[in-house]
């Protein structure tokens, strides 16, 4: 995000296609637009916007200043079999200091209508309080635009609403996707004790949230979300949050097993191994990585310093499908909730 390739820190992001010889030669190189932008501060698949079969990609500039000093922008790039590196639908923030863009995701398809939708945070938002935040919704289509379908805001000043937004995946099971939105520094838990908002079935217009979850002092809970996909096989979505000044800022996430009622008790903790290392600044699922049928899970610790001072380390976890091996064989036993420590042994053994 701070390559200068085109204006100092006007930043870069750069698409590798797959295939059986996937290389490290990037395939298409995405730039910033002007100094400063910090353009790739957040990349996202978008899904497939625009319904024609190719996946799309979306990443923010959350400094760009084209609505006012750093009101930010979000760039959205369609696929194609001749992918280009120009915009194709341009997302701007409202008003200087909103820093749009500073989170980006696909929001999976929320209104059933079998296009990707797109989800653009802005945390520093001033409409509902200073810097209480809001995050946006863009519906996809044959011919998806910029205009705003559906926005969600801050509870209250200083909230930073929209630091993190993510699809939800299909957390209840109804078919449509669902969202899950940060709000790092909400009080209602204590001082900045983070809050994370689930809204399920957003189908029209601005939506009130199914299902909240609240850090205590100081946990920064929803620094970031995500969905993981189904980690326990049940066929509901699952999610993370991570609060990444718990303990110490050693941070910790929460995964919630998706279900047809959601509810607010977390179903698997994973904890940073030290204070300090804010385990949880960067969560995500990993799709399925060792083939066991279940998805997996990865999550980040900049500050972890077992490969050195603030080396960092990322965090796999794996969901063992193959619980004892046995003369060879495999003992499969139906999923339980994993603790901590299954999923520290599981990063060792990788
Ligand atoms: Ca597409
Ligand atoms: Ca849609
Ligand atoms: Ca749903
Ligand atoms: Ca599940």
């Amino acid at each position: 995000m701070m390559n200068d390739g085109i204006a100092t820190n006007a930043g870069r992001a750069y698409v590798y296609f797959g295939g059986v010889a996937l290389n490290s030669v990037a395939d298409v190189v995405l730039n910033g637009v002007s100094a400063n932008d910090f353009f790739g501060h957040s990349v996202s698949t978008a899904g497939d916007v625009n319904g024609d079969g190719y996946s799309d990609v979306i990443a923010g500039a959350p400094f760009n200043d084209a609505a006012g000093n750093e009101s930010g922008r979000a760039y959205l790039f369609l696929g194609g079999a001749l992918m280009n590196n120009t915009a194709d639908i341009t997302i701007t923030g409202a008003a200087a200091g909103d820093n749009l863009g500073h989170s980006v995701s696909t929001a999976g398809d929320i209104n059933g209508d079998g296009y990707s939708d797109i989800l653009t945070g802005a945390y520093g938002n001033d409409e509902t309080g200073s810097s209480a935040g809001r995050a946006y919704v863009h519906m996809g289509g044959m011919d998806p635009d910029n205009i705003t379908d559906a926005i969600f805001s801050g509870a209250a000043a200083n909230d930073n609403f929209g630091i993190s937004v993510s699809s939800a995946g299909d957390f209840n099971g109804d078919g449509f996707s669902d969202i899950i939105l940060g709000a790092v520094n909400n009080d209602a838990g204590g001082s900045d004790a983070g809050r994370a908002y689930l809204y399920l079935n957003s189908l029209t217009g601005t939506d009130i949230e199914d299902e909240i979850y609240t850090g205590a002092t100081l946990d920064y809970l929803g620094y970031s979300v995500s969905s993981v996909g189904d980690v326990n096989g049940d066929g509901y979505d699952d999610m993370i949050i991570a609060a990444i000044g718990n303990n110490s800022d050693r941070g910790i996430a929460y995964i919630h097993y998706g279900g047809t009622v959601p509810d607010n008790t977390p179903d698997l903790i994973l904890t940073g191994i030290a204070a300090g290392d804010q385990f949880g600044w960067s969560v995500s699922g990993a799709g399925d990585v060792n083939g066991d049928g279940y998805d997996d899970v990865i999550v980040g610790a900049p500050y972890n310093d077992a490969g050195g001072s603030n080396a960092g380390r990322g965090i796999l976890v794996l969901r063992r499908s193959c619980y004892e091996q046995c003369c060879g064989c495999c003992v499969y036993r139906a999923p339980l909730p994993m603790t901590d420590s299954e999923a520290q042994y599981q990063m060792q053994a990788m």
